[in-house]
């Protein structure tokens, strides 16, 4: 089987996506996403001008080698840009390995591990007691597993919430916003919120958090150690990972679980979190971890340390990307969990899939390959619309970490 010719589609419905289609002499295809959000167009060209021309003719079974190819082929190594377009390339070969064989992804990584997914789901609102009645709607939609994020009193806006009726999406439509942030007021209130979610809902629910890397070691040292009465199942990207040493502090003050790796590329980004046993969990995810390829040998050097996963699920990857995580979650032994943020009607009409939720846990399906679709004509009434990431300030004007 050769690889015939490979296309980018970048679509909108509701939020950017950037899509890789590669076609075979055999008339079968695969998807791979690369959707970067804030970035899409920058995945999209480093695919068509410097990627593609350089697949054309190769045997879509060698995921090794083309993997290997693409990171030391071009002398330049890692980073968002390039890693999730590697992975565009990678999961779509895997699809097409998987219909070629005509067997779902899974049973290439392994088999299945287990029949369904746990998966999380974001509950929000503008204060804890508004946090709280979506705890309890997302309790009643079946979830298991909830993370609960709230606006703060006295600032206008924080990570999760959502701004207006419907669900939380973070990417905003034109040039960055800014947001002003504190994290005094944070620190006081997010201990206030479980402990009240516990005495509501008690304690068989899973509880999480994310900080999303606003605060410094010590502070998220201190979160940790005031949270650990309350048993979340973690406590996520508590501060920035670039120098991986800052969870030592962290974990040597807090028994809380710490999960982080959203934005990593690389077992790079990861390699002395895990080796030293500073985390609890690994959330790379297929697209900006370099692909199945990449992302199986790091649960695999996790699993040697008792590091399990928790795959990033958020709306800004795609439902190729969810359809990746599911297949990979359903083989690799030390899964965690799996987050899930659900699409919009729009998105989910664009990809038709196979993938289902029932009762908290989610299944990949049995379809051969991804079980994952890309309505082309449907797709192209969606042009690219410019979307960036929020900027954060701290309230004397400090940029900050978002
Ligand atoms: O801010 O996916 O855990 N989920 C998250 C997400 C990220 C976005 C960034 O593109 O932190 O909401
Ligand atoms: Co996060």
């Amino acid at each position: 089987m050769k690889i015939t010719r490979a296309t980018v589609n970048v679509t909108s419905p509701g939020r950017n996506f950037v899509t890789l289609k590669i076609e075979t002499d055999e008339g079968i295809y695969g998807l791979g996403d690369g959707t970067l959000n804030g970035r899409e167009l920058a995945v999209a060209s480093y695919l068509t001008d410097h990627v593609i021309p350089c697949i054309i003719g190769r045997d879509p079974f060698q995921t090794e080698d083309i993997w290997q190819y693409l990171y030391r082929g071009p002398y330049w190594r890692r980073g968002p840009v390039t890693m999730s377009a590697i992975a565009a390339v990678d999961v779509a070969l895997w699809d097409i390995k998987g219909k070629a064989l005509e067997t779902p992804v899974y049973n290439l990584l392994g088999g299945k591990s287990r029949e369904g997914l746990l998966v999380y789901c974001h509950a929000n609102g503008k204060d804890l007691d508004h946090a709280l009645e979506d705890v309890a709607h997302h309790i009643d939609l079946g979830y298991k597993a909830i993370r609960i994020q709230s606006g703060i009193p006295g600032l206008a806006s924080t990570y999760g919430v959502a701004k207006g009726p419907g669900g939380y999406e973070p990417a905003e439509r034109g040039l960055p916003s800014e947001a002003a942030w504190a994290t005094e007021p944070y620190l006081r209130y997010v201990p206030q919120l479980f402990a009240k979610a516990r005495e509501q809902f008690g304690e068989e629910v899973h509880l999480l958090h994310d900080c999303h890397h606003r605060l410094t070691p010590i502070e998220a040292a201190r979160l940790g150690k005031e949270l650990e009465p309350f048993h979340l199942f973690w406590m996520e990207d508590p501060t920035p990972a670039e120098l991986q040493e800052n969870f030592k502090t962290i974990r040597e003050h807090t028994t809380t679980p710490i999960a982080v790796g959203e934005v990593f590329n690389t077992i790079w980004d990861a390699h002395d979190l895990i080796r030293n046993r500073w985390i609890d969990y690994i959330r790379m995810t297929t697209v900006h971890g370099g692909g199945i390829t990449h992302l199986k040998k790091i649960a695999d050097f996790a699993s040697l340390y008792a590091v399990r996963t928790g795959c990033h699920g958020p709306t800004d990857v795609s439902p190729v990307s969810m359809a990746a995580a599911l297949h990979f979650g359903t083989a690799v032994n030390n899964f965690g969990i799996q987050e899930h943020m659900p699409h919009s009607a729009e998105t989910d009409a664009v990809f038709p899939h196979h993938y289902t939720f029932k009762d908290g846990f989610m299944y990949p399906g049995d379809a051969p390959g991804l079980g994952v679709d890309l309505d082309e004509k449907l797709a192209a009434t969606y042009p690219y619309q410019r979307a960036y990431l929020p900027i954060n300030r701290k309230l004397d004007g400090t940029l900050t970490d978002w």
